[in-house]
């Protein structure tokens, strides 16, 4: 499909800017999945720190040599996806609920790289709902207090438990996930705050002022956005 090959495209694109010597961050989802093929396919000497259980499983299965997060040098480069791309490569990120684990990578990565095909690319954050990740004890009571905290932020929105097969959807951190279908995020800055001071509440999926660079696969080939 289109979408598809738009995001080979830029995971493709983004490969090429790993060099031989390098800590690289792999992201995950099916963006990044395209970045961890073409990256492995270099056959570079690179040692990667993985954001999720499933990228460490391709990227083991691909022969890239894994590290743990706190194991390495300082990461040269973290290539990843989002689910949306605002104003300022503001980002909503945790569709694939790896949101804190991509999260503490970027942090610790000198350069971050976001990969997307077009359509991930919007005016306005906010129509993609919103990942929150829960501590799972007594989580119900946790939304409560996310429902005041959206409301300070003039979001009217009841997050929803993230459900699979019948079940909560568990983090590999065996935390749970609250989606906000928030609709319009006029301050993500204010709403990031807002979420982190519930308590219960261990991270969420507004990424702001972390990319560095997005390559986004459109019709006309990969564009470059910077913040
Ligand atoms: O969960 C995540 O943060 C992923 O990066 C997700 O946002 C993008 O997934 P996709 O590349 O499969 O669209």
């Amino acid at each position: 499909s289109d979408v598809d090959a738009q995001k080979r495209a830029s995971g493709e694109a983004a490969a090429e800017l790993a060099e031989s010597g390098m800590v690289v961050g792999l992201g995950t989802g099916s963006t990044a999945a395209w970045f961890v093929k073409a990256l492995a396919a270099r056959k570079l000497d690179v040692t990667c720190v993985c954001t999720s259980v499933a990228t460490a499983d391709l990227a083991a299965g691909l022969g890239l040599r894994i590290a743990e997060l706190g194991e390495t040098r300082e990461i040269d480069l973290t290539v990843d996806g989002a689910d949306e791309i605002g104003p300022g490569l503001s980002l909503i990120k945790g569709g694939g609920a790896a949101l804190l684990r991509e999260k503490l990578v970027w942090e610790a990565s000198k350069r971050c790289v976001v990969i997307a095909d077009a359509a991930k690319q919007v005016p306005l954050l906010g129509k993609f709902p919103l990942p929150i990740e829960v501590v799972a004890f007594g989580h119900k009571t946790t939304q409560l207090r996310l429902c005041d905290a959206l409301a300070e932020c003039d979001i009217g929105v009841a997050p929803r438990l993230r459900m699979k097969d019948g079940a909560p959807v568990l983090t590999d951190g065996g935390n749970v996930i609250y989606d906000a279908a928030c609709g319009r995020i006029e301050d993500p800055a204010a709403l990031a705050a807002a979420l982190k001071s519930v308590t219960g509440v261990v991270d969420h999926g507004l990424f702001l002022d972390l990319a560095d660079l997005a390559l986004v696969g459109t019709v006309d080939g990969v564009i470059r956005l910077e913040p």
